[in-house]
């Protein structure tokens, strides 16, 4: 497929003021009817085409300034429609299009779920309603009027404020919408359908009162509790951390079942796919819980961090999903505990974003070319963006971000920005050359981190070398938070190089002296991730011991028992010694802090360990040594692990609450529980068998089922059948049990998962459906996905292309799972390479798959 690069970014030849849109909502024939005010760009080139996006559109008449056109002044395409002579003054061009929302499966631009009108219109939806200069630099002024029979749709909702609404002959109705704030046609939205919902006011910092809702599935009502309880809190936080009030009359929230993202930001009305609202203890689970507070901030973030200030081009695309992740991160971590959602965001970082960046689908945060941006919603663009506003906040300190940001919104308010615009806010309220930092945006790849230490006893002194390296370039600028540990905690060590315990390496090597150095230290490096790298490894057992037991760095204690782990699983050898330092952990942190007790029980994931893994990867050695690592641990710490299960069992009757601290007792209860059965599986299937009968909540069901579910026996197929049966009406809830099915390490598994697609509930055109049976199965079972005769390659080979019909996008992120292929043992890369040769060769493959799989082979 063809590229489009940044460099080749030119201001667009025309601007659309106002769009009045009336849209007459039909099952299969909806009529658009768009008005626009157009005008010449004085920043573009005052001869060109007047050139607007269409995509599988249906023109039914198009006037200029109230006149037809003759039809020799345009030309109608696949991509759109030219007037190669438009007026040089300000006109208007009024379009009708016939659109078929129930035959949209790609769901891009207007659809139906379940009945509801709903859209989407990022990246490139907008073109699909209506033939427009579809790109996020032109900003223009909506009104919108919605039609439609009032049985089918008694709801209609815009973007902006209500304006107007009213019956109409013939059963219908209508609403019309304002949006006063300029935005492009990205974040537009409409909403048409049966619709409940839960409601509140919230009071903006400047007074300004707000009706907030969130719209679900009549009778769903009370699941939308805690989404809309997440709205207000987002909205209060947004002001406290960040000094940004929200500015329209009304903010809703509809939760639709069939949805490609996890939601969306459009102006006011933000569509939620509804795995990200629907909530109840019986039916959500505390990581459910936590996601939904996630997604609902992150959405509702982008108010500002978006729409406000918006992107100039895609190209930018980690200006505000970068800044908003890292925005939802600081929500969540006020919400719940720093150090534990600090852990969860690098475990996400490692599983998701370092093997994107060591494969094939490698890209730099800010990209230079794309064949088709849906396929840039990545890890990389997301999560590593973030990263690169937490290293900026850690190198200017949280008063100078804090004005920085402030600047930045000031200054870009109303405009579509560029990444230079963000770092120029910062270096002005700070004085500080940012030219370096910006690297991190351009470069792709997981930079590494080496180290070593000289102590001289007698001098008192001790020298930390570190070293950075990443092909392609000069050193970037990282920031490393570090300290010295001994046997007795943090060592109060003496290092002018450090401020406020950070060390910015702006060098490929250099050396810091710390004095006072009283006992042989051990570096703590890269305390709370303070860089996103990889830190290569020079540390003993012993050492990490130290870090273990010692360190007053959370995360990094966290991360001594996954390097320990990792040696264990990579080299074999006893696991006496980190047993026993688990073990004096979880006595001191069981009770203190059990959310931080159960990540210390979580070992690294088998694609964490692949990461880590330079030669041939073979998914089954690393499954076979991480189980008999676990096994271990689970006989070492036997007695401690049943003394926590009964310890934290909760009292019968105790109401579910999905707080931070329940959460964290459950999630502690759970790992032991796991740990127990992977140590002795016979009485571990026994007792989560028990536990499971026992739930009262979908946190502990789950976890029951899922450790029931690794131990292949009658217990395990009757307690699957069981649950499948229980939640035979809960879309969401089977969506778990596809997912865990679809986990199992075993060679059945590709079999059970030819049976599940044919149960009553999978469907192909719903993705989270897809995502939970084929995604889980592709993304998290290492071991039969890349399994030697190739039978799990090829059941994701099969679904991407029975997909790509309908769903281009769905069936491109699927086929990312084949992302890591060349790094497996030979025999096995052979098997995805026949695979993703097949899918190349495909007649008519999308534009979306196509870029994904030449991609991957190239
Ligand atoms: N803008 C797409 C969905 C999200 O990142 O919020
Ligand atoms: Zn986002």
């Amino acid at each position: 497929p063809p590229l489009i690069h940044l460099s080749d970014y030119r201001p667009s030849d025309f601007l659309i003021d106002r769009v009045d849109l009336d849209v007459r909502l039909h099952p299969s024939r909806t009529r658009v009817t768009a008005v626009l005010a157009l005008r010449p760009n004085p920043a573009g080139d005052p001869d060109a085409p007047l050139r607007l996006d269409g995509d599988e559109l249906s023109l039914v008449a198009l006037d200029l300034d109230g006149r037809p056109l003759p039809e020799d002044a345009y030309a109608v395409g696949p991509s759109g429609l030219v007037l190669a002579a438009p007026p040089r003054r300000p006109f208007t061009l009024s379009i009708v299009t016939e659109l078929d929302p129930g035959a949209n499966t790609k769901l891009m631009g207007l659809y139906r779920s379940s009945g509801v009108y709903c859209t989407q219109c990022e990246a490139d939806g907008f073109r699909r309603i209506t033939y427009f200069l579809d790109r996020p630099d032109v900003l223009s002024v909506y009104t919108t009027r919605i039609e439609a029979d009032r049985d089918e749709a008694p709801v209609l909702l815009g973007n902006g404020n209500p304006v107007e609404a009213g019956a109409l002959d013939g059963g219908r109705h209508y609403a019309v919408w304002h949006d006063p704030h300029p935005k492009p046609a990205y974040l537009f939205a409409l909403v048409g359908g049966r619709l409940g919902n839960v409601a509140t006011r919230f009071t903006t910092m400047e007074g300004r009162a707000v009706a907030v809702a969130v719209h679900v599935e009549p009778g769903k009502e009370a699941r939308a509790d805690y989404a809309l309880d997440a709205v207000v809190r987002s909205m209060k936080w947004d002001e406290e951390a960040f000094g940004r009030p929200y500015d329209l009359d009304v903010f809703n929230v509809v939760a639709v079942s069939d949805f490609n993202m996890g939601a969306m930001e459009n102006k006011g009305l933000n569509i939620f796919n509804d795995k990200y609202v629907l909530a109840s203890p019986e039916t959500a689970t505390d990581a459910d819980y936590a996601a939904i507070e996630a997604i609902i901030a992150h959405e509702y973030f982008h108010n500002w961090s978006g729409n406000r200030v918006t992107c100039r081009d895609w190209f930018q695309l980690c200006l505000k999903e970068g800044l908003t992740v890292f925005r939802d991160q600081e929500f969540s971590s006020d919400m719940r505990s720093r150090a534990v959602h600090r852990i969860a965001e690098v475990r996400q970082l490692r599983a998701r974003q370092f093997p994107e960046d060591a494969g094939p689908l490698r890209h730099p945060v800010r990209p230079t070319a794309y064949a088709e941006i849906n396929n840039f919603y990545t890890a990389t663009v997301y999560e590593k963006g973030a990263e690169i506003v937490r290293m900026l906040k850690t190198l200017l300190g949280p008063d100078a971000f804090r004005a920085g940001m402030d600047r930045y919104f000031a200054e870009n308010d109303g405009r579509a920005a560029t990444v230079e615009d963000f770092l120029d806010a910062f270096a002005a309220v700070s004085g500080r050359d940012l030219a370096a930092f910006a690297q991190w945006y351009a470069r792709p790849g997981t930079p590494r981190l080496a180290f070593r230490t000289a102590y001289d006893a007698a001098a008192g002194t001790c020298d930390l070398t570190l070293w950075q390296s990443l092909d392609g370039g000069s050193a970037l600028v990282m920031p490393v938070a570090l300290g010295l540990v001994g046997t007795g905690g943090a060592l109060d060590a003496d290092c002018p190089d450090l401020a406020d315990g950070v060390y910015v390496l702006k060098d490929a090597e250099a050396t810091l002296r710390f004095r006072g150095v009283t006992e042989r230290p051990v570096p703590s490096l890269l305390r709370g991730f303070s860089a996103p790298v990889r830190l290569d490894g020079a540390l003993t057992e012993e050492d990490h011991l130290v870090l273990l037991g010692r360190d007053t760095d959370p995360f990094n204690r966290w991360q001594a028992g996954q390097s320990l782990a990792l040696r264990l699983i990579r080299g074999g050898g006893p696991a006496d010694a980190f047993a026993e330092a688990l073990g004096l952990l979880l006595d001191a942190e069981a009770p203190r802090d059990p959310a931080f007790a159960a990540l210390m029980l979580s070992l690294p994931g088998e694609g964490e360990v692949a990461n880590e893994i330079e030669a041939e990867v073979d998914p089954d050695a690393i499954h076979g040594a991480r189980k008999g690592l676990r096994a271990a641990l689970g006989r070492a710490l036997r007695d401690r692990l049943e003394g926590i299960e009964a310890r934290l069992a909760e009292p019968a009757g105790t109401p579910y609450s999905p707080d931070a601290a329940a959460a964290g007792r459950r999630a502690l209860r759970n790992a032991a529980l796991d740990l127990l059965a992977a140590g002795d599986p016979e009485t571990g299937a026994a007792r989560a068998a028990a536990r499971l009968e026992a739930a009262t909540n979908m946190t502990d069901r789950l976890a029951a089922l899922g450790t029931l579910a690794l131990i292949p026996g009658d217990a395990r197929e009757a307690a699957l059948a069981a649950f499948g049966a229980r939640y035979a009406d809960e879309p969401l809830v089977l969506d778990k049990w596809f997912a865990l099915q679809a986990t199992i390490p075993e060679p059945g598994t590709p079999e059970r998962i030819e049976g599940l697609k044919r149960h009553p509930a999978y469907a192909l055109t719903n993705p989270n459906r897809v995502r939970a049976l084929v995604g889980s199965f592709a993304f998290g079972n290492p071991t039969q996905f890349a399994r030697a005769d190739g039978a799990g390659f090829a059941l994701v080979a099969d679904t991407v292309a029975a997909l790509d019909g309908t769903n281009p996008q769905a069936a491109a992120r699927l086929l990312t799972a084949f992302g890591s292929w060349r790094k497996l043992k030979k025999s096995r890369a052979a098997k995805a390479e026949e695979m993703l040769n097949r899918i190349k060769a495909i007649p008519g493959l999308s534009r979306d798959v196509a870029d994904i799989v030449t991609r991957t082979i190239a």
